[in-house]
């Protein structure tokens, strides 16, 4: 009834992050006026910083067959919901779409190639970075590239979300490694089928760096100042 959606409304815009999640869901199951509620969450909160819980209102209208969701994503956030910014003229169109489709693995891989890109031809050649590269790299990209994943993966998955499990585990990378799920044991996971390319993998599992050539290039990562702005 109109009153239950009121309600589902309400608790929308005032509850704690788990009500949220919980109250999205359930508007994402009852219809048309549920989308409607997802549609003006987004329209009013766009001014800020969009949060994973804008990506979960996003990811209900996105995966949506309903005419009126996709017209109004096509309107409104046609380039979806986080701000797209670059400082070196990176297109981020692509890592956006491929995310917002929840595809985890292409998503990782472009990620990587993206980074390459940001470096330069040699790096694009060579297929991976140096740490050097890394130290070098416009805060702009890292916290776009960064945003994009912790939006649409429930606050999971990001280099900023690695970056303070790492810190919580006084930057111990033998503890670091297993805790998300990058080892186990004495065991490396395997590229790319050891890894979960999904939402129930552990917090921090993605996007992946190849420890091949060792830690220099993640520990640069985590060393950046885009962290601490
Ligand atoms: N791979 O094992 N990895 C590759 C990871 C290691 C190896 C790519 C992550 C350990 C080789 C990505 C882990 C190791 C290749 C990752 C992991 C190893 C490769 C593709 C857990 C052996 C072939 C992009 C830490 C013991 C390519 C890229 C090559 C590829 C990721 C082997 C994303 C997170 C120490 C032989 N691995 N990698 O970088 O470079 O090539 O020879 O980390």
């Amino acid at each position: 009834t109109a009153n239950d959606i009121d309600s589902l409304r309400q608790r929308l815009i005032a509850g704690s992050i788990q009500v949220q999640q919980q109250i999205i869901l359930q508007l994402a199951d009852v219809g048309n006026e549920g989308l409607d509620v997802l549609m003006e969450f987004l329209l009013k909160r766009r001014e800020n910083p969009a949060t994973w819980i804008d990506g979960k209102a996003y990811q209900v209208l996105y995966e949506s067959d309903a005419p009126q969701a996709q017209e109004f994503l096509q309107n409104n956030f046609p380039e979806g919901i986080v701000t797209l910014k670059s400082s070196c003229g990176i297109n981020y169109n692509l890592l956006q779409q491929l995310l917002a489709q929840q595809d985890f693995q292409a998503a990782d891989l472009l990620t990587i190639e993206t980074m390459c890109e940001i470096a330069g031809p040699m790096a694009v050649k060579r297929k991976w970075l140096y740490f050097t590269d890394v130290d070098s790299f416009p805060s702009d990209d890292l916290q776009t590239i960064n945003q994009l994943w912790i939006v649409h993966s429930e606050g999971k998955f990001g280099f900023s979300v690695q970056r303070d499990i790492w810190l919580s585990l006084g930057k111990n990378w033998d503890n670091f490694w297993p805790k998300i799920g990058w080892k186990s044991g004495n065991n490396w996971t395997r590229y790319p089928n050891g890894f979960t390319w999904n939402l129930t993998a552990p917090r921090g599992h993605l996007p992946l760096s190849n420890q091949l050539r060792g830690v220099r290039v993640i520990a640069a990562l985590f060393a950046h100042p885009a962290w601490s702005k």
